[in-house]
């Protein structure tokens, strides 16, 4: 008898929550992993083609200084999806997963809120780092296992998400590297190239194909937040001749670079990025390999802009479009030679600039704001866009007043942190760094934006430096427990690095 029962209850309590979901908008929640601002309404590489995404940004709001918390996969979206800072986490590594920490297991996510409000949640793709729901819930069962052999409480039992769809990811790929053997350790991961084979055989097309079927067969009474998270231009980057066609094959697409930039930064930078699969600009240089990253990783961008101009186009078929929001974020930048390196891990704009658009019920045509805006500020725009309960535990700002008018002044900088002590911050003129041995940057964006010219040691600076200093997070944790992969910590009494478990010293060459 007991099913009659939940069919009353479900009559009496339903309804409600029904009516009061039906009238808000659905989220279409859109993630490309590793994109920096090479993306035309972003500016960052004059020959990016992202047509649709264009579209977008004419459609609603672009943030064209919209930074990450963490130049890094996992610290990054842990960030953004509960709208905490890594430094209040301690999540600053591709481990731990945060639901395996008692602290984070039950804390409500972005997603959590808005099934708590009467959405159903989809994801597909890459959202979490490990997969669309997590690697404790249905992501990677290797993570789980590893977290229940451990000492781990076991993460919580509750999906992050109603629906998983197809895990993404690479697709169909050559049967051996395209580039060769890479230093620091051959990573299989990098590479990239043309090789024939069918866009419809890529993990971002079928990520696509699924959100698109999802789009059609939404139920007409209850709202979506549907979460879509592409691959690409994650390495290894491969793509079929038409996308490379996009772009000339010749030293035009390079970005500008100047050769000893580094000698005006600390050393202490190079151990954000110590020793790392992804190749040096020296290496890529040396091995004629340049060029075709750069071509590569602008192909798999314009790829994945059509895979978005795929969704766009069925929530226009499916009659959505005018009651749906759509959020575009990129998870952090990504260096393609820029301050002699390749990859990820940097408190400089090529690290941490990201594509961050809103279009939809509530947000402005045409907005193009320069105020600084961070990630974690997505979980309270988007609940603030669709009228649920706000929270008064995110340490997000709500980017409403910018998607209504784009001028408006936001006092707050963007912060990004790299693990404990390093962190960058970025107001609209400014970039101030300090790393954890109290070395410093700073950069004008007015005059020099490609941060070149490090000013910090100027005096006439001093006021610049001290406005910016006082945005350092004032909660600034070590590692959590089972921090590993990219986490290194600085001891100022020895001033030692221990770099993924490793000592590592300024006279130690460089790792290349
Ligand atoms: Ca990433
Ligand atoms: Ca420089």
């Amino acid at each position: 008898m007991r099913l009659p029962l939940l069919l009353l209850l479900s009559a009496l309590v339903l309804p409600q929550v029904g009516n009061a979901a039906a009238s808000r908008p659905n989220v279409l929640f859109i993630a490309i992993d590793d994109q920096n601002d090479w993306i035309g309404a972003l500016g960052g590489h004059p020959l990016a083609k992202t047509p649709h995404l264009d579209r977008l940004a004419a459609r609603g709001t672009v943030m064209l200084n919209a930074h990450c918390q963490s130049p890094l996969c996992n610290p990054s979206r842990t960030s953004l999806m509960l709208s905490l800072r890594p430094t209040t986490t301690g999540i600053y590594g591709l481990s731990p997963w945060f639901r395996t920490l008692p602290e984070w297991r039950d804390r409500v996510s972005l997603p959590n809120h808005f099934k708590a409000h009467g959405y159903r949640t989809l994801a597909t793709g890459k959202i979490y780092h490990g997969g669309a729901g997590g690697p404790g819930a249905g992501g990677a069962g290797k993570a789980k296992k590893k977290a229940a052999d451990s000492a781990t409480p076991a993460p919580s039992a509750a999906p992050e998400f109603d629906v998983i769809g197809p895990a993404g990811g690479v697709g169909v790929r050559p049967e051996k590297k395209l580039i060769g053997p890479t230093p620091m350790g051959n990573n299989p991961l990098m590479d990239w190239g043309v090789f024939p084979h069918k866009d419809e055989d890529k993990g971002d097309y079928q990520v696509a194909s699924w959100t698109i079927d999802q789009i059609k067969r939404a139920p007409k009474d209850q709202p979506f937040f549907l979460a879509a998270g592409f691959f690409l231009p994650h390495v290894p980057i491969y793509v079929t001749q038409k996308w490379a066609d996009l772009y000339p094959d010749d030293d035009s697409i390079l970005p500008a670079i100047k050769r000893d930039d580094r000698a005006d930064t600390p050393f202490f930078s190079w151990f954000l990025h110590w020793s790392l699969p992804e190749p040096r600009l020296k290496w890529v240089e040396e091995n004629k390999q340049w060029r075709n990253l750069v071509r590569s990783y602008l192909a798999a961008t314009s790829f994945v802009d059509a895979q978005i101009g795929r969704l766009m186009q069925a929530l226009d078929e499916a009659g959505l479009a005018d009651n749906t929001i759509i959020v575009v974020w990129g998870d952090h930048g990504w260096h393609l030679g820029e301050k002699a390196i390749t990859g990820k891990n940097t408190l400089w704009d090529d690290g941490t600039r990201v594509p961050l658009i809103f279009a939809g019920p509530g947000v402005a045509r045409g907005g193009r704001s320069s105020q600084p805006a961070e990630l974690l500020d997505i979980y309270p725009t988007l609940v603030e866009l669709c009228g649920l309960t706000p929270r008064t535990d995110l340490e997000g700002l709500s980017l409403v007043p910018q998607l209504k008018n784009a001028a408006t002044p936001r006092a707050r900088p963007a912060i990004t942190s790299h693990n404990q002590g390093n962190h960058g911050i970025r107001s609209e003129r400014w970039r101030y760094i300090r790393y954890a041995d109290g070395t410093e940057e700073l950069y004008d964006h007015a005059a020099d934006p490609h941060e070149w010219a490090n000013l910090a040691l100027r005096p006439e600076h001093a006021q610049v430096l001290a406005e910016h200093r006082r945005w350092l997070p004032p909660i600034d944790r070590p590692p959590a427990p089972n921090s590993a992969n990219r986490v290194f910590t600085y001891d100022p009494a020895t001033d030692g690095v221990i770099w993924e478990g490793k000592p590592a010293k300024r006279t130690d060459p460089i790792p290349q």
